[in-house]
């Protein structure tokens, strides 16, 4: 029989770009009055990156936890850009459910396709959650079907397909489960995530586990590796283990362990089974490795991330006006930067060329590599990039190529020359509905 904790819930925040999660976990930051001086930290309280809140959107996944009667529930806000999607794939590992959100009147995206195949996959449980029910053009029953095709055709299983649905106005804070009845506060939201997210299991009488799936860094306590405990209970200056992912045995303990309470991290003497903690101690940690019982080291599966699709060069600022913008410029500099981006940016990739002074840098697309070269440039970086490349694989005899898909939502008038061009310049084949 599998043993749960009760009083706790772990669940990431999935959707496509845009449809309102981060919004959402302002509204439930808020409502269950986290911080005293909430109220005066704006909106999208999470994307607290530069480039976040330049771009208006969320790059990194981010833990944050309220308490809602007398349950702990740890939320793991996760970008919907597709380009970051391997920021989710790892974030599903970490959590025991999902709120799978969809925009009303946009529907189910590509990017829904993506993250709730990677959590069905998993064994997930969802809650769906139709947000920005205000919007006067809201679809919601037409939405509601698409989405429940959208489980069958991805191979959900009966418990997974038999989803719950909380509709939602994120900006506005509230949560009713009856589409007709706009609710008053987020707690119908709240109530469905203690109600139906599964309690983490712990395993007991199992050694002591913990994937590592994020990083975090400390000033006094340096490099951190973050995860579920999966058994057991962990003890401030444990011995434990950390199992690299070849397989190699680095013996030390257990200096700090913080757990997530509200929007910091605190520092705990000990953590039983199910709840989510940063473990310091082990200054090399890495994604993907485990940490566990010196007596009994047992590696978990690190996670699998998808392939990159586009690559680049990175290379020393050769031209005549080298080193005028930055003061980071030899060659030594961009590899160290690059191979620190490689421990927490888990679908990056990077290596070595045939020269020195370049690195063949690949990410999940365009915007991924573009927002690693802007924060490079800001810390003081000088590089010179190539234009992006896509990346073409051969299987089976065949060559392949990354695909993406394009929604276009234009006034009838339009469609004509729109399909056109779409048509002659990039698109095999184009299918076109009426806006409803
Ligand atoms: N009308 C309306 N707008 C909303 C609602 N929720 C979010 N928005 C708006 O939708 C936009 C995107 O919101 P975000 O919370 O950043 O969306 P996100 O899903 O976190 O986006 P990414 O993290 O970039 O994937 C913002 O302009 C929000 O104000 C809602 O319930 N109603
Ligand atoms: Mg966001």
């Amino acid at each position: 029989m599998t043993m749960r904790r009760t009083d706790i819930r772990n669940i990431a925040i999935i959707a496509h770009v845009d449809h309102g999660k981060t919004t959402l976990v302002d509204a439930i930051l808020k409502q269950t009055h986290v911080h005293r001086n909430i109220e005066s930290m704006g909106e999208r309280i999470l994307d607290s990156m530069d480039q976040e809140r330049e771009r208006g959107i969320t790059i990194k996944a981010k833990n944050a936890s309220v308490v809602y009667k007398g349950v702990k529930i740890n939320i793991v806000d996760t970008p919907g850009h597709a380009d970051f999607g391997g920021e989710v794939e790892r974030t599903l590992r970490m959590v025991d459910g999902v709120l799978l959100l969809v925009d009303a009147k946009e529907g189910p995206m590509p990017q829904t396709t993506f993250v709730l195949r990677k959590a069905l996959g998993l064994g997930h449980k969802a809650i769906v959650v139709i947000n920005k029910i205000d919007r006067p053009d809201a679809q919601i029953e037409d939405i509601v079907n698409r989405t429940f095709d959208l489980f069958g055709h991805l191979g959900a299983s009966d418990d997974q397909l038999d989803f719950p649905i909380v509709y939602t106005s994120a900006l506005q804070g509230t949560a009713s489960l009856d589409p007709e009845k706009p609710g008053a506060d987020i707690t119908p939201l709240l109530d469905t995530i203690l109600g139906k997210i599964p309690p983490p299991a712990i395993g007991q009488d199992r050694p002591l586990q913990l994937l590592v799936l994020a990083l975090a860094h400390d000033p006094y306590k340096g490099k951190m590796g973050i995860g579920k405990l999966l058994s057991s209970t962990l003890t401030k200056r444990q011995a434990l283990v950390r199992i690299k992912t070849d397989g190699t045995l680095i013996p030390g303990k257990a200096t700090d362990l913080l757990v997530f309470e509200g929007l910091e991290r605190k520092e705990v003497d000990q953590v039983e089974a199910g709840e989510i903690v940063a473990v310091a101690g082990f200054p090399e940690i890495m994604i993907g490795e485990t940490l566990a019982d010196p007596e009994q080291p047992v590696p978990l599966p690190p996670v699998a991330i998808d392939e990159p699709t586009v690559q680049m060069t990175f290379s020393v600022n050769t031209s005549p006006f080298a080193g005028r913008e930055g003061k980071y410029v030899t060659s030594r500099h961009l590899r160290e930067r690059l191979y620190k981006e490689l421990e927490t940016n888990v679908a990056l990739r990077a290596e070595e060329t045939d020269s020195t002074d370049q690195f063949l840098v690949a990410g999940r697309g365009e915007l991924h590599l573009a927002v690693l070269i802007e924060a490079m440039r800001r810390e003081g970086y000088e590089l010179q990039v190539s234009q992006p490349k896509v990346i073409l694989r051969e299987a089976d005899g065949v060559t392949l190529e990354p695909y993406e898909e394009l929604t276009i939502e234009v006034p009838v008038e339009f469609q004509g020359p729109v399909i056109e061009e779409v048509g002659a310049t990039c698109s095999s084949s184009t299918t076109s509905r009426p806006a409803g």
